[in-house]
């Protein structure tokens, strides 16, 4: 029987609780996790700005995860039907932000939305560095 492979995309820069939650929650859909993580270039044309952590460290970070079996890097947005391919994934998870921008890839894979970890994120941790600084 062959494992089923579940992978998701993420900056995961200063890497937080929403970010471990759901990975764990995608983990448990299938047999493997792989993550594609967003180059530090990617981040900056999403973005406009670069990530806090480099792509190097937020790679190691997200590699160092139990519930994380294999991790890539994001070169670019128009990859992602490839990288699914490449993978051999059996599902897509990304979170609620992203409901429906990835309903395309629903010919290659199953694609699933999932619920954001409520009021926490990478810019509002910034923000509240910015103000007890
Ligand atoms: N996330 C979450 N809860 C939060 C914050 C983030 O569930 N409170 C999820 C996001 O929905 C996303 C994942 O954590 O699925 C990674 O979040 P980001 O690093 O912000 O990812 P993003 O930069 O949106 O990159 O092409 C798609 C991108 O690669 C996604």
């Amino acid at each position: 029987m062959s494992l089923r492979t579940v992978l998701t995309f993420g900056t995961f820069d200063v890497l937080h609780i929403g970010h471990v939650n759901i990975l764990e929650r995608a983990r448990a859909l299938g047999d493997r996790l792989v993550v594609g993580v967003s180059s530090d270039a990617l981040n900056l044309v999403k973005k406009g700005r670069l990530p806090i952590y480099s792509e190097a460290d937020r790679l190691s970070m997200i590699a160092a995860l139990r519930c994380v079996d294999e991790v890539f890097v994001e070169a670019s947005l128009q990859l992602k039907g490839d990288y699914l391919r490449r993978h051999g994934a059996a599902m897509l998870v990304m979170g609620d932000d992203w409901a429906g921008r990835f309903d395309d890839f629903s010919s290659i894979c199953e694609v699933v939305y999932l619920p954001r970890t409520p009021s926490i994120s990478t810019s509002e941790i910034i923000e509240v560095i910015r103000r007890v600084l």
